[in-house]
Parts: C-alpha cells; sequence; structure tokens
C-alpha cells in the first residue's frame, strides 16, 4: 500500500468540484486517510513548490494556489502515486486523455484543477507538509 498527495486547486474548489473529484479518485480504488482545506498565504505556496523555485511560472503558479481555499487529501491505495496521476490525466488539460480530472474540470496548464506527487519521495514531502501523524489515519 502506497500514500500519495492530492490537492483539489482554488479553481476546482471555486467550482464546487470537491465531491465529483473525490469520487473520481474512490472509484479508481484509492481511498482518503486524511483531509483538510485550507486557505495558503504565498509564502506558504511558495514552500510546497519549491522544487519550481527556478521555474518561469513559479511566481503566477503560487500566486494561483494561494488565491482561495484548495483540499488537500492523503490517498492510499495500490500503486497510489501513479493511479492518482492517471486519474489526474496529463499536466496541461489539452493534452490530457477524455474523462481524466483535468480534461473535464481544468482551465489551463496552470489552473488544472489538482495536483498529485510525481514520486514516493515526494509524496513524503509533500503529505509531512500537510499533515501531522495524527491527522491521518492507515
Ligand atoms: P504535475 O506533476 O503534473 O503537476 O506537473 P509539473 O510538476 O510539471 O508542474 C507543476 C505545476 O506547475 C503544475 F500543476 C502546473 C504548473 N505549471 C505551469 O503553471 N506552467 C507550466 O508551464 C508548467 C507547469
Amino acid at each position: 500500500m502506497e500514500k500519495t498527495l492530492g490537492i483539489i486547486k482554488p479553481n476546482a474548489v471555486g467550482k464546487n468540484l470537491v465531491g465529483p473529484i473525490i469520487r473520481m479518485a474512490e472509484e479508481s480504488g484509492l481511498s482518503v486517510k486524511g483531509l483538510k482545506m485550507i486557505h495558503l498565504s504565498t509564502e506558504q505556496a511558495e514552500g510546497f513548490y519549491y522544487v519550481h523555485r527556478e521555474r518561469p511560472f513559479f511566481g503566477s503558479l503560487t500566486k494561483f494556489m494561494s488565491e482561495g481555499p484548495i483540499v488537500v487529501i492523503v490517498f492510499q491505495g495500490e500503486a497510489a502515486i501513479e493511479k492518482w496521476r492517471k486519474v489526474m490525466g496529463a499536466t496541461d488539460p489539452e493534452q490530457a486523455e477524455e474523462g481524466t480530472i483535468r480534461k473535464l474540470f481544468g482551465e489551463n496548464i496552470e489552473r488544472n484543477s489538482a495536483h498529485g506527487s510525481d514520486s514516493p519521495e515526494s509524496a513524503e514531502y509533500e503529505i509531512g507538509y500537510f499533515f501531522s501523524d495524527l491527522e491521518q489515519v492507515g
């Protein structure tokens, strides 16, 4: 069993898409093991996306991620990291497969509605960024 961090981004929370997105995750076989809604400051968004600090989109991305509340979720399941990334679809909604979260609900590469860890190392960092041990079950 593996854990991964999922985020429902501000554009999707603002459009009342929390339920549909969690439903898609659960239907894929993932289980929710931790969940909360938070409104990040720009500094907190910068800390989360630290690995991207040199990228040209860093300022815009961290401003977007702090523009409204997000839902952060610990998902658990068999090959959870890969499974959640498959449910989300490609980073750019235009490239994402039909029926994926980013294809259905993403607006562009930045406002793409969902985030998922891309490796066991990033899952550990990202889960630890938002959740204490007490805030996760299983
Ligand atoms: P992903 O792992 O699919 O979230 O994609 P990346 O790690 O490549 O990108 C991290 C976040 O940066 C994405 F959610 C969207 C954002 N991004 C942009 O805003 N512009 C870009 O050109 C590339 C990524």
